[in-house]
């Protein structure tokens, strides 16, 4: 029964656009205030009562891995609700229900950086030691990966098991991991372990590509997509009162939202090259593991044969030499720059895009979530 294609009863009679804002104080104390409870349904519900020492494990890895993060995608959600969704509807419950599901993309994002933290090599997340560091836990860290991705279901199951849009919900993070999985594939694929980087197949294309996959779903599309589904909550009588269900909705969210996730992964390597690690909190890898990035895609499109041959010598490298290398390689060719210039293309561009979407979904949905990425630093 998912995906009906309805006729958008928001864009018949359409109310004055409400514009929204970036997450208050309010807001984000609200959305953490929260989060203790998700921990005890998720450690202390009865279940599992028989293993403490496992239950309290599992609590530990929660504190340290969900929190101290922006919680953009976590907050998005109840943001874009408040947008969409008729007056009726926003009602505290709905609120609260709304922080329940950005709760649940939080643990998404945190069980993918554990595995990416182990994958990339990276010392430092959130200003923190990654948690596979943390204690020397190593490899072990991935089992709580594997953890947090359960407790989303287990979040979901009691906390949504009776709405009508239950199945659509799994589908969706089920849809995203998939494909967030995907991305991750791709992405070592351009730099196989014990080899040197397989340069020529650094395209722009193949790029896009890989940060489609990585980011821009579970990043931008997800958040979006579930507000989407709640503001198509219907009465008692299981009447839709309001509803965006709509697949010709969706397909154009999820084109400007996809548009949104590249921008945001070309910033992500950006600052991973050249961003400031006390304001990141992280430390990056990308030019030594050889990733097929953003900065390292433009250098090739630019490098003169000579140039060229420095990548092909250094990138991959992970020697502090033969980084600097490549920092100063990126540098002569203007990178930063370049990069500056399309920040602001880009963002204007993105800009256009939304104002060509339907009615029916509200742009302000899209322009808040842009203003919040736009000249990141973090
Ligand atoms: C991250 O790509 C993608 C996922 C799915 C975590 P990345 O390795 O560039 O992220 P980060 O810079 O945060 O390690
Ligand atoms: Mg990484
Ligand atoms: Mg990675
Ligand atoms: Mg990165």
């Amino acid at each position: 029964h998912r995906c009906r294609p309805y006729t958008s009863a928001a864009s018949a009679s359409l109310p004055p656009a409400k514009t929204g804002h970036a997450a208050s104080q309010d807001e984000k104390r609200e959305f953490l205030s929260i989060f203790p409870d998700l921990v005890r349904d998720l450690t202390e519900v009865g279940t599992h009562s028989d293993i403490p020492d496992a239950q309290k494990w599992f609590a530990k890895v929660l504190q340290y891995n969900a929190v101290g993060g922006k919680m953009n995608r976590g907050l998005a959600v109840s943001l874009s609700f408040k947008l969409l969704a008729t007056q009726d509807l926003i009602t505290p419950e709905n609120i609260k229900n709304a922080h329940i599901m950005g709760w649940c993309i939080e643990l998404l994002q945190s069980f993918f950086l554990v595995a990416d933290d182990i994958i990339d090599g990276s010392q430092l997340r959130r200003g923190k030691p990654a948690w596979y560091l943390n204690d020397n836990l190593g490899p072990s860290a991935f089992n709580d990966a594997i953890l947090m991705e359960a407790g989303i279901y287990k979040i979901l199951h009691k906390h949504f098991a009776h709405v009508p849009y239950y199945v659509d919900m799994l589908d969706l993070f089920h849809e995203m991991t998939l494909k967030t999985a995907l991305g991750q594939a791709l992405d070592l694929l351009s730099c196989p372990p014990g080899q040197k980087p397989i340069l020529k197949k650094f395209t722009m294309e193949r790029y896009n590509s890989i940060v489609k996959y990585k980011t821009s779903f579970y990043s931008f599309y997800l958040p979006i997509a579930l507000s989407m589904y709640m503001a198509g909550i219907r009465n008692t009588d299981n009447i839709r009162v309001a509803g965006i269900t709509d697949r010709e909705l969706h397909r154009q969210a999820r084109t400007i939202l996809v548009e949104m996730g590249q921008f945001f992964q070309v910033q992500d390597d950006y600052l991973d090259c050249f961003g400031d690690s006390a304001v990141t909190g992280k430390i990056g890898t990308d030019i030594g593991k050889g990733k097929c990035t953003w900065l390292s895609v433009v250098a090739l499109q630019r490098a003169s044969p000579s140039q060229r041959l420095v990548m092909e010598e250094h990138y991959g490298v992970p020697e502090e030499e033969s980084v600097c290398k490549i920092k100063g390689l990126y540098k002569e060719l203007n990178l930063p720059a370049t990069y500056r210039a399309y920040e602001e293309s880009t963002s204007s561009m993105i800009r256009t895009h939304i104002q060509q979407i339907s009615r029916g979904l509200n742009h302000n949905v899209f322009f808040n979530f842009l203003d919040k990425i736009h000249k990141r630093s973090s």
